[in-house]
Formats: C-alpha cells, sequence, structure tokens
C-alpha cells in the first residue's frame, strides 16, 4: 500500500473533482504535506478517514491499496465472522486481509473489528481444535493471520502526533498469548496513544524497567495463560508499583485473570477491548454500565 497519495489520486478514490480535493487541503479539511517542490500530498489513512467520517462510499478503493469489495459497503457482522472463519481455517491471508480493510473502510473501528469478528473466529477456531475438527498447525497459522490483519489495520490508522500520550504493554512471563496483548495495543493506537507493546511471556521486573524508561500513561497487561495465582499477584504488585511511580494508569484484562482477585491498588479491570477508551480517560463522565465493566479491583 502506498503511504502517500497526490491530490488527484485522492479525488478519483473518492469520486471528487481534484479542484475539491485541493480545496479541502487548503482550508485544512484534509491534512497535507508538502513535496520538496511544493505539491501537495495526503496520507492514505487521511484520504480514508475523511471518507469515513463523511460517511462517503470510496468510489474507487484499489487507489488506495483497498480491496475493491470495499464499495459494496457494510457488512453484516455474522456475515463477517463467517468470512474471517473461514480465512482462518483456509489459511487464506489475502482474504482475511480484504476482509479486515474493507470493514475499515466502511466505518467500523478497528477495535470493534478485533472484538466482534477477529476474537469471535479465534474462539469458534478453539472449539473446532477441541473436538479435533483442527490441527494444531492450522490454528498456529490462523494466529499468524490474525497478526498480520491486526499489522494492516495498525497502517490504515492515522499516525499519532508526536506529543500523543504513550502506552505501554505485555503479557507476563509464562504467558505465551500473543494476540490479546496486539489488539490491546491497536485498541490503544485508535484512541490516539503512542504504544509500545513489549510482546509476550515478559517478567515484572522487565515492565518495570520500561515503565521507569519511557513513563507512559498507560500501562496495560493481559493475562490469558493459566499463571499461578501468588506468582501473578507478586508480579502485578510489582507492576503497579512501577505505574504508580510515574503516574501512570494501570489496566489488567483477560481470561486468565482469576475471577475474584488479586486486589491491585489502583488497578482497573477491564473486560473489554472497548473498555480501554473509559481507562484511559478516566472516571468521570462514564456510564454506570461501561464503570462497572471498568473496575477498579
Ligand atoms: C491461539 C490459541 C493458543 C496459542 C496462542 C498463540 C499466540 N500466538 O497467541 C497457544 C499455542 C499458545 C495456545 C496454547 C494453549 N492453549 Co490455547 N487457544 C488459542 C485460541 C484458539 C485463541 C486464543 C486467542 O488469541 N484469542 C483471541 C483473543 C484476542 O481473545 P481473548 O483471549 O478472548 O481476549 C479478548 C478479551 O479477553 C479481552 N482482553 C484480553 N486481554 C485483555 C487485556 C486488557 C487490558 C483488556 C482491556 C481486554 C483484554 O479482549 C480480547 C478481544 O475481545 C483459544 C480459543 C479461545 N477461546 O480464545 C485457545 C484456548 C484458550 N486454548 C486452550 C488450551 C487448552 C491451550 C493449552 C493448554 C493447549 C495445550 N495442551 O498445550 C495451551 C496453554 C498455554 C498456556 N501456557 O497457558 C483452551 C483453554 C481452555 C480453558 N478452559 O482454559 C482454549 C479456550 C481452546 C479450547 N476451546 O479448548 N493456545
Amino acid at each position: 500500500m502506498s503511504d502517500i497519495v497526490s491530490p488527484k489520486q485522492a479525488a478519483l478514490a473518492l469520486g471528487v473533482s481534484e479542484a475539491s480535493v485541493k480545496r479541502w487541503c487548503d482550508r485544512g479539511l484534509l491534512a497535507t504535506v508538502r513535496t520538496a517542490g511544493g505539491h501537495r500530498r495526503i496520507a492514505t489513512s487521511e484520504v480514508l478517514r475523511f471518507a469515513r467520517e463523511g460517511g462517503n462510499a470510496l468510489v474507487r478503493p484499489e487507489l488506495l491499496g483497498m480491496p475493491s469489495s470495499t464499495k459494496a459497503g457494510p457488512v453484516a457482522n455474522e456475515r463477517a465472522l463467517a468470512d474471517a472463519h473461514e480465512a482462518l481455517r483456509d489459511g487464506d491471508e489475502e482474504r482475511l486481509i480484504a476482509l479486515v480493510a474493507h470493514l475499515y473502510a466502511s466505518g467500523r473501528s478497528a477495535t470493534d473489528v478485533c472484538e466482534r469478528v477477529l476474537a469471535p473466529a479465534l474462539h469458534e477456531l478453539g472449539l473446532s481444535w477441541e473436538h479435533g475438527a483442527l490441527e494444531v498447525y492450522e490454528e498456529r497459522r490462523a494466529c499468524e493471520l490474525v497478526q498480520a490483519a491486526l499489522h494492516r489495520l495498525a497502517q490504515l490508522l492515522p499516525t499519532p502526533p508526536r506529543g500523543a500520550p504513550r502506552a505501554l504493554g505485555g503479557t507476563l512471563d509464562g504467558d505465551p498469548y500473543t494476540l490479546s496483548s496486539a489488539m490491546c495495543a491497536l485498541a490503544l493506537r485508535e484512541l490516539g496513544h503512542r504504544v509500545d507493546n513489549l510482546g509476550s511471556g515478559l517478567p515484572a521486573e522487565q515492565f518495570a524497567r520500561a515503565i521507569a524508561k519511557h513513563r507512559p500513561k498507560l500501562v496495560w497487561l493481559s493475562v490469558s495463560g493459566a499463571l499461578d495465582e501468588p506468582g501473578l499477584a507478586r508480579a502485578l504488585r510489582t507492576i503497579a508499583d512501577a505505574a504508580r511511580r510515574v503516574g501512570a494508569a494501570l489496566v489488567l484484562g483477560g481470561r486468565g485473570l482469576p475471577q475474584a482477585g488479586p486486589r491491585i491498588p489502583g488497578a482497573r479491570r477491564c473486560e473489554r477491548l472497548s473498555d480501554l477508551a473509559l481507562a484511559s480517560r478516566g472516571p468521570r463522565g462514564s456510564s454506570r454500565a461501561a464503570r462497572s465493566r471498568a473496575r477498579t479491583i
């Protein structure tokens, strides 16, 4: 995918005149950069943002490196989930990537695509594996495909500005799951953070060092593997202390967190990726339902 396009390419993709695009650039409606020769250039993600926010379907999506199916408009979630499941089962990377790009271009958030399409498709694969209908290699291949789809979604998001708040996170030592944390990273990126995903299987002391060095505003931790409870509590306290020292919010989530604890002062427990929006903003102005989903523990 080309990262930047000319006003002419943007105009063809949007189905408007080049003069309109230039006017929108000059009025600041479309963020523009200038080449050394003074010509306007627009980031592909910016053209997409403009189309999504204005509710305008792309007329020639392929000019922005998007699948031509984007022209067909929104897809029902059930259909998207079935498509994703088939693409993952068949190892069809091209189909999965075209699907997520289409969903994003037709107005859904990257977070929503993760939460309502990719994660449920993985859950279905897990059930197939449990019932012996899927080989282990097929499951691993599916994880690689999801990683590639997340990468593609990240490319479509606008780049956060230099002074944007920083978020940092990952999974702990003994927890091999990578995708939930990668989805947290994408969701926070979509909320406008600069993100450092430290990946999976990291000792708590390493998190503490990274927090002290990079001074993030938010630290997320995804717990998906079966970790022993006393060890988990110790690790979380180490990370909570490090977060408190730099004034960072600590957000915990994942299916591996024990139902009833551990109690970590100052940490917030979230169930859904979409709860990160609330957690990164603080408790004010939130609905009661959202508050109870993102509770302080
Ligand atoms: C892929 C996979 C693996 C891969 C992961 C590879 C990788 N690169 O990540 C590997 C090979 C490591 C693996 C290993 C095992 N797995 Co496995 N795995 C899966 C599978 C198919 C998908 C997991 C996944 O990534 N899902 C996608 C993520 C994004 O979804 P999620 O975890 O639900 O997270 C969502 C929320 O919880 C939330 N969230 C998560 N973290 C956070 C954090 C924050 C801050 C917030 C706000 C939100 C949030 O947002 C996410 C998106 O909605 C699941 C099936 C399933 N139900 O998910 C089985 C599954 C989890 N595995 C299972 C099993 C049994 C195992 C093994 C024991 C197999 C074995 N015999 O070795 C090992 C255990 C490993 C360990 N040490 O814990 C079982 C667990 C059963 C149980 N009751 O615990 C499952 C459910 C499959 C099944 N149906 O039987 N697995």
